[in-house]
């Protein structure tokens, strides 16, 4: 819809206002555990004196401001509130000076977002009619059937053009082409969540075609995708092609509606590194389920060792989408010009699977001095978390020798300095969190990259200690992701009372129904505003690195949706469904 000057003037002028007056009253819109710190933060007035609880069963409480805190980036002054213990399951109404809101206390009050960050992965499949996705519900779109060999991809036995079927797999983001780096990571990130929760995800039902089947939901999710995978293998020489695309984005249109030619290009020693540690991961999660799934292993491990070798020969085989012609390619990268980590993901997947001793050798070699969480561009805390899973399976056994046991042991000691560091600004941030707390915490994907993966980390350590020290601090990472933040927004679709209604998304925009697909995880506050000249209608309501985010479909920077960002959705939110 075009926007009048007279209405845009009025926005701004009413925007103006509620800046100076308006009392914001920023909490968890989605809920709350009943042992779980609960905060709120209020903005616009000091309201000391002013808060005002009401408990289910109607008594009021009075709580007080916990302290005051200054944000560096817009200076303005916020204060907290600790609403004190309201552990009896329910829902709270608070109110601040005219402002209020309500704050639900549930004994799992992630179940359905769980759940809905994982059935996302249904309604985004390609290649097959979404028929159990009620109002989403979409004929087939880009069956794939009919992928040209793009020239930068060109073998003796599979010249340019040869036509290759490669169905199936997800829609990576807003956009509909297909990129192995990103599949391969995603699937581990929900693996090595999966791993830690057998039996609860055993109990998880997404409702998609194969729930009456024997295999776990999230398990037959990444089938879809590793079915895809498997495809994008040069059966010839066990390189992977870097992705399947389009030469140029498609429109906002239906998949239905897409005609342009779909090539799989240049092969990358990333993507086959990725490819190779998220086959062997599968060759081993998927063992139990050979009723549903006989052969899968069996090809998976050959995939696995076949791509790993084509990488060893083809160290520096970065992808160059500069170099490819004919035609030339512009959509995503996921370029990345060192492979380190890339080796010792796989070599360590590799590994785990196998058991052969170059694979111990080759991740000893590659393994990271310090820990960063994981992204698509640097997935070594994937091959920490192998050796991390590992460590708890073989630790007081005889399974694992000794450089393999030094090898979990360090890899242990920086996780834990890295958790160490991520709670220490805490008891000084704007929002009680961890997460939010540098300028280097808000950029392209940062919920995921940084809010979600930090969070996720912080339980994984207390699953290796055995402590309980770290889960409120994911907790209070949960609260910011979920409104209690400087946008005011809940960043998952679908869920709270102020959710993206118009994210990045080429589905969501084009069909016809209002609501974008429940359960997608948004980009993101982002200061880089990488879209800026490509927004038309719309313009970043701040410059301030935590406020730079607009709910608007043109931008991709800040609020389009992705797999892998979903993903580290699945890992963190069903990780703390599952605790309880
Ligand atoms: O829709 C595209 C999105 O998926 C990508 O993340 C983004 C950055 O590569 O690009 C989007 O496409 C835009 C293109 O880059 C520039 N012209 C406008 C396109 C749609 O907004
Ligand atoms: O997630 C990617 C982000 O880290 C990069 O900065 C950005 C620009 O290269 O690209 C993001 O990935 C996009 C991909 O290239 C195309 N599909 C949409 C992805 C999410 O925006």
């Amino acid at each position: 819809m075009k926007k009048t000057l007279l209405t845009l003037a009025l926005a701004a002028s009413v925007g103006g206002m509620q800046a100076q007056n308006q009392v914001e009253i920023r909490r968890n819109q989605v809920g709350c555990y009943p042992n779980q710190e609960k905060v709120i933060v209020v903005e616009g007035t000091n309201p000391e004196g002013k808060v005002r609880v009401t408990t289910p069963k109607g008594k009021v409480l009075t709580p007080q401001v916990m302290r005051e805190a200054v944000s560096p980036w817009s200076g303005k002054t916020r204060y907290l509130v600790d609403l004190g213990d309201l552990s009896a399951p329910g829902r709270y109404q608070v109110a601040v000076d005219g402002q209020s809101c309500d704050l639900l206390v549930s004994k799992r009050p992630y179940q359905d977002i769980a759940k809905a960050s994982l059935r996302l992965f249904y309604l985004i499949r390609s290649g097959i009619a979404i028929e159990q996705g009620g109002a989403y519900n979409r004929p087939l779109g880009h069956p794939d059937t009919q992928v040209l060999v793009h020239p930068s991809a060109a073998t003796d036995k599979r010249p340019a053009g040869t036509v290759i079927s490669s169905p199936y797999g997800w829609y990576d983001a807003g956009d509909y082409n297909k990129y192995v780096v990103n599949s391969a990571f995603s699937i581990g990130l929900m693996f090595a969540t999966y791993e830690q929760f057998p039996d609860y995800f055993a109990r998880l039902k997404t409702d998609i075609p194969e729930s009456g089947n024997k295999t776990p939901d999230l398990l037959d999710e990444m089938m879809f995708n590793l079915k895809w995978l498997l495809t994008m293998q040069d059966p010839d020489d066990g390189g992977v092609y870097h992705k399947l695309t389009t030469p140029n984005f498609e429109g906002f249109v239906l998949p239905t509606d897409c005609h342009q030619t779909r090539y799989v290009v240049a092969k990358s020693v990333t993507a086959t590194l990725d490819f190779a540690a998220v086959m062997a991961d599968a060759a081993r999660l998927f063992a139990p389920y050979k009723k549903d799934y006989p052969d899968f292993p069996a090809q998976a491990t050959e995939a696995a060792e076949r791509a790993y070798q084509w990488a060893k020969e083809h160290p520096t085989a970065f992808y160059r989408q500069e170099q490819l012609k004919d035609p030339a390619v512009s959509t995503g990268t996921y370029g990345d010009g060192n492979a380190s980590d890339e080796f010792f993901w796989a070599a360590s997947a590799l590994y785990r699977l196998t058991n052969k001793s170059t694979y111990l050798e080759e991740a000893r070699q590659y393994q990271p001095q310090r820990f960063s969480t994981p992204s698509w561009g640097n997935v070594s805390a994937l091959g920490v978390y192998e050796w991390l899973a590992d460590l708890q399976i073989n630790i007081g056994t005889n399974n694992r020798p000794k450089e393999a046991q030094t090898l979990s042991a360090d890899l242990l000691v920086h996780f834990c300095a890295y958790c160490e560091e991520a709670i220490k600004g805490v008891e000084t941030s704007c929002f009680q969190s961890p997460y939010g707390n540098s300028p280097r915490d808000f950029g392209w994907g940062c919920l995921a990259e940084h809010c979600c993966c930090q969070a996720m980390a912080l339980l994984f350590a207390d699953r290796m200690l055995g402590t309980t020290k770290y889960r409120p601090y994911a907790l209070q990472d949960s609260d910011y992701l979920l409104g209690r933040n400087a946008t005011g927004y809940c960043f998952v679709t679908g869920f709270g009372d102020q959710s993206p209604m118009h994210p990045h998304h080429r589905i969501s925009s084009a069909d016809a129904v209002e609501a974008p697909f429940p359960g997608m995880l948004v980009g993101g506050p982002n200061p880089g505003q990488q879209d800026k000249r490509d927004m038309h209608n719309a313009t970043y309501p701040s410059n301030y690195p935590d406020e730079s985010y607009i709910d608007d479909a043109e931008s991709y920077a800040s609020n389009e949706i992705a797999i892998n960002w979903n993903a580290s959705l699945v890992a963190f939110l069903c990780w703390l469904d599952a605790l309880d």
